[in-house]
């Protein structure tokens, strides 16, 4: 297995396809992704489009879907939700299919849609993608961050590192990094490990969150392994745990 990371979804390779490719958004939206699932949602549909998430989920029973759409950190007019996981709660979501739109999560999403398997990690469910990646072995691992805009998140990038970070367990660095982001991530994450709330409180999308009033999500974003869920795509977008 040779781990390939790249920091936000513009630098992932125009050629050439991973055998298995993980998304990763911390702060929110794959946090909210794992916590949907892990609340009974039936699956998460992911959308870059606003627009194709409304005629999508139209033909979805109103009693069966629900709508959560995010632009800059914020909740769009008329969705049930935003992107908070603590809105995800079991009442809301127990059997409903969640349709999503984030500024770059569902985007990050879209461009790794391609690989032979499509994941999602965040920091609470990182250990259920390690194992993942321990019992299945794909010979190439794209983990790509969803950064802001094009922009590297420090958020993400230390998410890769726990993944590799354990990874590691079994097989040492020279053998794991297909690229020197692996080293790069694995560095932050070993820096960082036991301080990982101060560290979402350091990145410049943990600020702006924080000015929305994003404390509590901070807190739980910052969470690691409490959720035994893996989001793995079934079709194009669609998201369901793999259990
Ligand atoms: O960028 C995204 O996709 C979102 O996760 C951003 S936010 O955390 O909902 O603001």
């Amino acid at each position: 297995m040779k781990l390939f990371v790249y920091h936000t979804p513009e630098l992932v390779p125009a050629e050439g396809k991973a055998a298995c490719a993980i998304a990763i958004d911390v702060l929110r939206a794959t946090t909210t992704i794992a916590t949907a699932l892990a609340a009974g949602a039936e699956a998460v549909q992911a959308f870059s489009d606003l627009d194709e998430l409304m005629e999508v989920s139209e033909e979805w029973a109103a009693e069966k879907r629900l709508r959560a759409g995010e632009r800059g950190g914020a909740k769009v007019t008329g969705y049930d939700l935003g992107n908070s996981p603590l809105d995800c709660t079991p009442e809301l979501m127990q059997g409903k299919r969640l349709f999503i739109s984030t500024t770059n999560g569902t985007r990050c999403l879209e461009r790794i849609q391609g690989a032979a398997a499509v994941l999602t990690a965040a920091l609470v469910n990182r250990q259920a993608v390690v194992r993942y990646l321990l019992n299945h072995q794909p010979e190439t691992v794209w983990i790509v961050g969803s950064g802001w805009e094009g922009s590297f998140s420090l958020e993400d990038t230390v998410c890769a590192g726990a993944i590799a970070h354990s990874l590691m367990q079994e097989s040492d660095l020279d053998h794991l990094a297909g690229n020197d982001e692996v080293a790069g991530a694995v560095a932050l994450y070993t820096q960082w490990n036991d301080r990982l709330l101060e560290l979402l409180h350091h990145a410049s999308h943990g600020k702006r969150l924080l000015h929305l009033d994003g404390e509590d999500d901070l807190k739980y974003c910052a969470q690691v392994d409490v959720l035994d869920i893996l989001p793995m795509q079934q079709t194009s977008g669609v998201l369901m745990n793999h259990g």
